[in-house]
């Protein structure tokens, strides 16, 4: 069995949601932060058998995509002066990271 981690942009969790249902995968939906953009992502957890990953893994390829997002300048006046950026910038904010990872156990009481 494994676990199936895919941080995702917001405008596509809807649809990943339904179309995970409507496959039959159990999956929970974690509002989330992205470190770099500070700003909301969506992140699915999706239990399931070895054998169905490879169906997961392609609908989330095919409910998520890739976006150009603008970076804005953030002042480091009383914030940390590492992360300042000092022109905007565009980045390409991909379609779904995703992590698969082996489960040792799956219990349910
Ligand atoms: P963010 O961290 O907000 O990153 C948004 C996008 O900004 C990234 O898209 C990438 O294009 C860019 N970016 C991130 N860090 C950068 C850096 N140090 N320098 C230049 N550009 C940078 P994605 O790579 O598609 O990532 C989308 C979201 O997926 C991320 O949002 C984060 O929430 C998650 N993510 C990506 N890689 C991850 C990782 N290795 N571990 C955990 N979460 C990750």
């Amino acid at each position: 069995m494994k676990l199936i981690i895919a941080v995702v942009q917001d405008q596509d969790s809807n649809r990943l949601s339904k179309a995970l249902v409507d496959n039959n995968f159990r999956a929970t939906k974690l509002a989330s932060t992205g470190g770099f953009l500070k700003s909301g992502n969506t992140t699915f957890m999706i239990g399931t058998e070895d054998i169905r990953v490879d169906r997961a893994l392609q609908i989330i390829k095919d409910n998520c995509r890739s976006r150009e997002q603008l970076v804005s300048p953030v002042s480091p006046m009383g914030g940390n002066a590492d992360s300042y950026v000092p022109y905007p910038v565009e980045v390409e904010v991909g379609g779904a990271t995703v992590f698969v990872l082996p489960i040792e156990q799956y219990l349910q009481f």
